[in-house]
């Protein structure tokens, strides 16, 4: 009983402290709600994963159950049951079945991570992501304009950490540069994140990804998903939605800050 009531208390303010953590919903197998057109396909390929996870486990438990009930060993007779050795069919069926599971599996994998690998290069958007301890620097490109950075400080609280603004319904390209250690570069709305990886030379695509922003606004919050030393934690950011209207706005002061 003292263990449930801990647990209960730790709950309780797990849940008061975590104010930007995503809301989960059992309807989308627990991942928050996205705003990517990306987030689409790994919400797919999410859910597609778990009902046939949950299918094979489904098949196997019932025959093993089935097997159990019916094909138990019978007291009068003590001799071994049939036995299945060489019989070609049977071990076909157990090679063929799981290496088609597997394939599927593989096939839809690969399919959506080479779709969400993909770089155009022409997103309207482009933004210059560095990272280093501990926080981010986002210099914004928009139609080749660079904006002046917004870098930020460890801060306890996403929403006091640098704030990169977007537009809705608008391809992003993210740029990740590290100069000191791994970090990776993580807004959980995003249903993404990669690994901000030091060394890799500009122009790399592998340092390179983009997003489609559906038409949803607010401020999401954004943090580093690889221990990169003491404030780690602190390393946390903001990404707020606009309309292109807001954006444009946004843009014009800017342009006259950085004029001064
Ligand atoms: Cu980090």
């Amino acid at each position: 009983m003292p263990r449930a009531a801990a647990l209960a208390l730790l709950l309780a303010t797990a849940t008061a402290c975590a104010n930007d953590v995503p809301e989960a919903d059992w309807s989308r197998g627990l991942l928050p709600g996205h705003i990517t057109e990306e987030g689409n396909v790994i919400q797919s390929l999410w859910n597609g994963a778990w009902i046939a996870a949950l299918a094979t486990g489904a098949v196997v438990i019932v025959l093993i159950v089935w097997a159990s009930m019916f094909h138990r060993k019978r007291r009068a007779k003590a001799e071994l049951p049939p036995q299945v050795r060489y019989n070609l069919p049977i071990e076909m069926l157990y090679t063929l079945i799981p290496l088609v599971m597997v394939s599927v599996f593989f096939f839809f994998t690969a399919r959506d991570s080479e779709r969400l690998a993909q770089v155009t290069g022409n997103a309207p958007v482009k933004v210059k992501v560095e990272a280093y301890q501990w926080s981010w620097r986002f210099t914004t490109t928009v139609n080749g304009k660079t904006l002046p950075p917004v870098s930020g400080v460890p801060v306890s609280e996403y929403t006091k950490g640098p704030q990169l603004v977007l537009p809705t319904k608008t391809k992003v390209e993210f740029d990740l540069q590290s100069d000191d250690v791994i970090h990776s570069f993580w807004v959980p709305e995003f249903l993404f994140k990669r690994d901000v990886i030091p060394g890799i030379p500009e122009n790399d695509p592998g340092r390179k990804f983009e997003i489609t922003t559906l038409d949803r606004t607010g401020v999401f919050a954004g943090r580093c998903a690889e221990l990169c030393g003491v404030d780690h934690s602190r390393m946390l950011f903001s990404v707020k939605l606009v309309p292109q209207a807001e954006f444009d706005q946004y843009i014009a002061t800017q342009q006259a800050g950085s004029a001064q």
